[in-house]
């Protein structure tokens, strides 16, 4: 079944300036900002600037140049916040809901940075 975009849903009305967010960083294809509910001491959003709902949406149909620059902004992110495992820090958790099953709230694509305390063991 083709994905349908609401162009309503509240990070498509950040990105085009309607509602403020905390940004953090912005790249050409994309947007990290501190989640408005921070379930962690950091708790950071990555999302790309175009309009996908969700990873797989993403990944079947943006061009290379937004995935490798989603991908890397990703990194960037965690550098920033100073979390990279790769640098002696004690690391992060990465999540993106997809769906009902997953619990996704907002149809866009958006990657969960959570870092800043042992983060707890994944559980359904
Ligand atoms: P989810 O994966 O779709 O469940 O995550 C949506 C997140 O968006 C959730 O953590 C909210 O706290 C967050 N959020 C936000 O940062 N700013 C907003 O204006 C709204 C939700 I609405």
């Amino acid at each position: 079944m083709p994905y349908t975009y609401d162009d309503q849903n509240i990070f498509a009305k950040i990105l085009r300036g309607e509602i403020p967010c905390n940004k953090l960083a912005e790249t050409e294809h994309c947007l990290a900002f501190h989640d408005i509910a921070p379930q962690a001491p950091q708790h950071v959003l990555v999302i790309p600037k175009g309009a996908y709902v969700n990873y797989d949406h993403f990944a079947s149909t943006a061009s290379d140049a937004e995935i490798v620059d989603f991908t890397r902004a990703v990194a960037s992110v965690c550098a920033q916040l100073g979390v990279c495992p790769s640098e002696g820090a004690a690391g992060y958790r990465l999540i993106s809901n997809a769906g009902p099953d997953g619990m996704q709230e907002v149809p866009h694509l958006h990657v969960h940075i959570l870092a800043g305390t042992r983060i707890g063991p994944l559980t359904v």
